[in-house]
């Protein structure tokens, strides 16, 4: 990693803004222990945003930030919903593409990239919310995943469509009344992981939704939330990892520790 594609001209370092200024000479980038120790700390990973006081998605979002490998040679497919209100804060490249299209755009990018690059590894990552990855985008997202294309698609599951005020989404649970679904849901909650894993995933992991649209307003209505999601019970964190993937990260931990002992003894030798 390095930081060479924010360098700023040293004549124009002091009109340029705070922010960029604080990027060029504060962030994790170029740094190889750069991770969740960071959140709180470094700009980048978000220290404002524009989701609702408290949403558990502003949490999430930095953690993601803070764990990509390559952040400079990185860009994010972002969706309209709520989570697209933070990429305008976000210190990563990123494309807001049209609602439900996410996985689409990232194809092409990814391979764009990999042509205009070649030998150099450029990430692409989707983040998007439940209706944009299942309902109205899931042409393309499942297309992606049948053709293997070499991203990641994260999906903010709320379990409904909160930026639009709360209608149903595929993910929501069966029965689930939202303030714009009063009638509640009438079937189950796609089976999404298990799509994932039919579709020839390689690495998958579950998070616990957040559910905040139910009951902002009232002690009653965080009852309901936490009663609603169970805690520890219907969504802990889970991780699948292929068989596929589990030799790929066998082998990268093999090179590191043959890395490790051998600068190891390079030192011990000077
Ligand atoms: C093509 C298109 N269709 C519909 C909309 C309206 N719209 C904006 S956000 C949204 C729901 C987003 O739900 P979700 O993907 O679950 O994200 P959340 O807001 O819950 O994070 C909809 C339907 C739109 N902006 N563009
Ligand atoms: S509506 Fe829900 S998901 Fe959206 S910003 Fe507010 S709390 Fe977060
Ligand atoms: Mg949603």
């Amino acid at each position: 990693m390095s930081k060479e594609q924010i360098q700023i001209c040293e004549e124009f370092f002091d009109i340029m803004p705070p922010e960029y200024q604080a990027l060029v000479t504060n962030a994790t980038w170029g740094q190889e222990s750069r991770g969740w120790k960071d959140v709180g700390i470094k700009k980048e990973l978000i220290e404002q945003h524009s989701l609702c006081a408290g949403c558990p998605e502003s949490m999430a979002f930095r953690y993601i930030l803070a764990s990509l490998p390559n952040p400079e040679d990185t860009v994010m497919v972002g969706s309209t919903g709520c989570t697209s209100l933070v990429f305008p804060h976000v210190g990563i490249h990123n494309i807001h593409s049209l609602f439900g299209n996410q996985n689409a755009i990232a194809s092409g990018l990814k391979r764009a990239l990999t042509v205009r690059f070649p030998g150099r590894i450029k990430d692409v990552v989707v983040l998007a919310g439940d209706g944009a990855t299942v309902d109205i985008g899931l042409d393309y997202t499942l297309q992606s995943w049948f053709r293997q294309e070499k991203f990641t698609t994260i999906c903010f599951d709320n379990e409904l469509y909160a930026n639009t005020g709360g209608q149903e989404s595929g993910l929501m649970q069966k029965g689930f009344v939202a303030k714009m679904a009063p009638l509640g849901k009438t079937f189950d909650k796609v089976r999404l992981p298990e799509i994932a894993k039919e579709s020839g995933w390689t690495y998958l992991q579950l998070y616990t939704p957040c559910i905040l649209e139910i009951g902002k307003n009232s002690m009653e209505g965080l009852q309901e939330m936490r009663d609603s999601e169970k805690p520890g019970e219907r969504f802990a964190f889970k991780e699948y990892i292929s068989d596929e993937a589990k030799a790929f990260l066998a082998d990268r931990a093999e090179k590191e520790k043959t890395r490790k002992s051998a600068e190891k003894e390079a030192l011990a030798q000077a």
